[in-house]
Parts: C-alpha cells; sequence; structure tokens
C-alpha cells in the first residue's frame, strides 16, 4: 500500500515513520510512504502556501493552487487513481469502521491542513474530509499520522501477528483485559500488589474466561456504549448476563 502525505511540516512526520511498527513496515517495503513538502508546489519565488482569508477576519488560509498541483502531481505518477483525503476538523470522524475500508484501497493521499483553513475550492479534488476527534490540533500532520498508522495495521506484513489485529479491542467491540508480567507480587514498591492467581495456574480455559468476564467488566465500567455493537461469542454473552443480572441486585 502506499500513501502521499502533502504537508508544510514535513520533519513534523518524517520522524515518526521511521520507527515501530510503521517504520519496520516501511524498511521492508510491505508500505511505501512518501511525505510531500507544500512548498515544493508553490511557482512564487518565496514559496508562499498560505494568504488572507477574503472577506476578512483572522488567521491565514492555505492557498488552493499548491495543493491543487500537489495532488496533480501525484495522480501523474500513475497507477490507479489515488483516494484525496483531507485531514480537517469539518470531516466525519476516524473510526475502525472507516480504517477498514480505507485499508483496501492500494494508494492513498493525505492532505494537511494548517492555519484557519484550506481554500474551498481544494475540495473540489478530495474524495474524503477526515477528522479524528473533537479536540482542536494545530494542524493535519498527527491526523495524517494516525490515518497511517492506523491503515497501514491491516495491510498485510505490516503487524507480524495477524491474530493480534484481529483479536484488538476495537475490531471486535470490546476494550482490552488486563496484562501482567513478570514478577508475580511486587513486595517493596507501592504495596503488596500480586497478580491475578488465575494467571499464574497454567489452566487455559480458565484463563481464557478471566480474560473475557475482565474485558466485559471493564467495558461495562467504562464504555459501555461498545456493548451494542460488539461481536460476542456464546460464552461471553452469558458472562455478560451474569454480570448484568449482578449490578441490577446492586
Ligand atoms: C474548527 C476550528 N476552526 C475554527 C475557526 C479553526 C481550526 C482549528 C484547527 C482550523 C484548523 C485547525 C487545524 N486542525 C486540523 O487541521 C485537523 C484536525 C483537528 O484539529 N482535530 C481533529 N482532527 C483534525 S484533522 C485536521
Amino acid at each position: 500500500m502506499r500513501f502521499d502525505i502533502v504537508t508544510i511540516f514535513p520533519a513534523m512526520i518524517e520522524h515518526a515513520l521511521t520507527v515501530g511498527v510503521v517504520g519496520r513496515a516501511i524498511a521492508q517495503g510491505a508500505l511505501q510512504v512518501r511525505v510531500r513538502d507544500l512548498r515544493d508546489f508553490t511557482s512564487d519565488r518565496h514559496h508562499v502556501v498560505d494568504d488572507v482569508p477574503y472577506g476578512g477576519g483572522p488567521g491565514m488560509v492555505l492557498k488552493p493552487e499548491p495543493l491543487l498541483r500537489a495532488v496533480d502531481a501525484v495522480e501523474g505518477e500513475g497507477g490507479v487513481r489515488p483516494v484525496v483525503i483531507l485531514a480537517s476538523p469539518q470531516g466525519s470522524r476516524l473510526t475502525q469502521e472507516v480504517v477498514r475500508r480505507l485499508s483496501r484501497l492500494s494508494h492513498l493521499v493525505v492532505l494537511c491542513g494548517r492555519y484557519e483553513g484550506v481554500d474551498e475550492r481544494v475540495r473540489s479534488r478530495v474524495d474524503e474530509e477526515i477528522s479524528i476527534g473533537d479536540y482542536v490540533l494545530s494542524g493535519g500532520e498527527l491526523p495524517a499520522l494516525v490515518i497511517v498508522d492506523a491503515v497501514a495495521r491491516l495491510v498485510p506484513g505490516v503487524v507480524g501477528d495477524q491474530q493480534s489485529v484481529a483479536e484488538e479491542s476495537f475490531s471486535r467491540g470490546l476494550l482490552d483485559f488486563p496484562q501482567y508480567t513478570r514478577p508475580a507480587a511486587i513486595g517493596d514498591v507501592g504495596g503488596a500488589m500480586a497478580v491475578p492467581e488465575v494467571l499464574l495456574s497454567g489452566n487455559h480455559g480458565e484463563i481464557r474466561r478471566w480474560r473475557k468476564r475482565a474485558a466485559l467488566v471493564r467495558t461495562l465500567d467504562r464504555r459501555p456504549d461498545l456493548l451494542a455493537t460488539a461481536v460476542l461469542d456464546d460464552e461471553e454473552r452469558e458472562i455478560l448476563r451474569g454480570l448484568l443480572a449482578e449490578r441490577k441486585e446492586g
């Protein structure tokens, strides 16, 4: 899968793409990400990318031509026409469902906005406008990285253990169960903190059931909204019935 990211701050994005799962996937060729400097698509001596808004008001607006030229340049490089995404606070919310749909595409272009916004005419070349959530960021660079990270994980060969991707909480709609590693007990720091006995028992049937229950308890406590659409197996449905009955009784 290929991504092109168009930004006025390439450095903000480039280092992030060298580390972790995404960094390894790029190094191995499973993923191709090109970061493009918007200033390279200007035609004036000073490489100006923004201007004051028509009608007045505070802040600056990203000029249309550099962004349109950047899209033209990427499209001109051949292959199937890429899907062009504008990272924008006005976009529809990025969810795991959207991430799954994007992961089936072969080539995405992500345009990063900045300042007060982007000239409206750029939207004529945009297929999809995406926001990562209802909070104000300074620009689309972090959202672009979020999109690449979330989508790349679903591309075959990017995450080594595809089973862990399939079992991930948000793909099934539950929060994760609690995890522990050694030591089994912490005596001197933080009081007596012991790992739940069942996890040390070696009884894999019991461990599986404990984890299902713990994931359901957490989801019920913290994100009960997720249960409306969660995909549960028979055992999980039974455990959930029990938990709901317990809570009704008080
Ligand atoms: C909606 C706020 N706008 C009112 C004048 C100003 C504005 C705020 C933040 C204009 C641009 C930005 C920069 N943010 C993004 O480009 C952005 C973003 C975000 O701020 N939150 C969540 N997702 C995204 S995707 C791109």
